[in-house]
């Protein structure tokens, strides 16, 4: 089955991700290593077909930066070979010699560890939701300069690794500086192309650090984490933005201060209160992006689509890093909202199957979509602007046509 062609994937040019090689040298390697995922299956089941071809949506080439048609949303995992693609430098080349990975900092002696040590500790699977803060941002108006996602910035997969507290635990609990470490930075092994340009350098206060369900992973969906989402060892931080999710982790240093630089001084910054933004924005009315907000996602049908008149199954996902998806809401036209069918797994962190029948009768018509949360949040009708367009959440609509064709 060959899913979504480029007319109903808004506007962003298609390609083939087993075609990737020819595109960018520089993630030869993770093609070589990571390469495409065949079929996948753990304790959630089986997350693809094995003839199933599907076009992401590139927004850009080097680094490669691309996303996932929302029409393939109707599966609580998101296969690797179609999982969106994040990366401000491209993949490294992780294939050439065997990973080592480091734990140094304050009051402790660096500790090197390979996969096989890491293998050693209690392996942990959960699923979770990764999303990139800036997913939607081309929504928001005045356009926002960055990459100009639309819907498939996010995808829902199966993690499994150690959790960061077990590896952190022996150099902690003899750690004479133990009340001085606030904060657990990262540096991923994908080095900026040039020496002035900030490396993603990146950290998280010592309390998410030491969360049982923030992991070092070395697998998604049931196979080796492709060299492209990070492998052979990425940061899983779930109910969070992707930023904290670094890729290719080197090294990890136990520190009194975040770290250092662009990436986490400057860059992934929203206003205190989104909601409600002050006019003019002083430093100290920023604070970092951390917590997914509610938000759900149509997946079919799709943007533009055309179908026939009668029983149609309206579908999609949503999600939030506050508690649990308690409701899907969805309304025709300017009938009122009525509630969705929540289905499949219910675990924090992840995402919910939804949906929702409807009689479809024939003309134009407009389909929209609104989650909330246990937290009682729930979509806005839009998202405040923001500078780098981080958030976006606004009621999902889609418009379509129903005709005997
Ligand atoms: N080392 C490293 N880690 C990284 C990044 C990066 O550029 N370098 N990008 C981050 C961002 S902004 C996102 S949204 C996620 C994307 O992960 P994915 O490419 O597996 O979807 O990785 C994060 N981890
Ligand atoms: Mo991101």
């Amino acid at each position: 089955m060959r899913l979504g062609t480029t007319s109903h994937l808004e506007c962003g040019r298609s390609m083939n991700i087993n075609n990737l090689e020819t595109m960018n040298r520089r993630h030869w390697f993770g093609m070589a290593l990571g390469g495409v995922a065949t079929l996948a299956s753990g304790a959630y089941g089986r997350t693809r077909s094995d003839d199933e071809v599907v076009e992401l949506i590139l927004r850009g080439k080097d680094p490669l930066n691309a996303e996932t048609p929302a029409s393939t949303f109707v599966t609580y995992f998101t296969p690797n070979s179609h999982f969106f693609v994040r990366s401000h430098f491209g993949a490294p080349a992780v294939g050439l010699r065997p990973w080592s990975l480091r734990i140094e900092g304050l009051g402790t002696q660096p500790r090197d560890m390979s996969i096989e040590d890491l293998n050693r500790h209690e392996q942990v699977t959960l699923p979770a939701v990764l999303q990139c803060a800036g997913n939607g941002r081309g929504n928001f108006s005045p356009t926002i300069p960055g990459v100009g996602w639309q819907r498939g910035g996010v995808g829902n997969a199966e993690w499994s690794g150690v959790r960061l507290a077990d590896l952190l635990d022996q150099q902690l609990r003899t750690n004479p500086e133990r009340d001085q470490i606030k904060h657990v930075q990262f540096l991923g092994a994908d080095l900026p192309p040039n020496p002035k340009t900030p490396a993603f350098f990146r950290s998280l206060p010592i309390a998410r650090a030491l969360d049982p369900t923030t992991l070092i992973a070395t697998r998604m969906n049931g196979e080796p984490i492709p060299a492209l989402h990070g492998g052979p060892v990425r940061l899983i931080v779930p109910r969070w933005t992707g930023n904290h999710w670094i890729k290719w982790v080197r090294t990890i240093r136990l520190a009194r201060d975040e770290a250092p630089g662009f990436y986490q001084q400057t860059g992934y910054k929203i206003p205190r209160d989104l909601s409600q933004p002050p006019a003019t924005l002083k430093p100290e009315d920023l604070v970092p992006v951390t917590l997914l907000n509610v938000k759900s996602l149509i997946a079919r049908p799709t943007e533009g689509a055309l179908i026939h008149p009668g029983q149609t199954a309206i579908r999609g996902v949503a999600w939030t890093g506050d508690g649990r998806i308690a409701t899907v809401e969805v309304a025709v036209d300017d009938q009122p909202w009525k509630a969705a069918t929540l289905e499949g797994p219910d675990h924090e962190g992840a995402w919910r199957l939804w949906s929702f029948a409807w009689n479809a009768a024939p003309g134009k018509h407009r389909i929209r979509a609104r989650a909330t949360d246990t937290s009682g949040a729930s979509q806005p009708i839009i998202t405040p602007w923001n500078k780098s367009g981080y958030l976006w959440n606004a009621i999902e609509t889609v418009n379509l046509e129903v005709r005997n064709s």
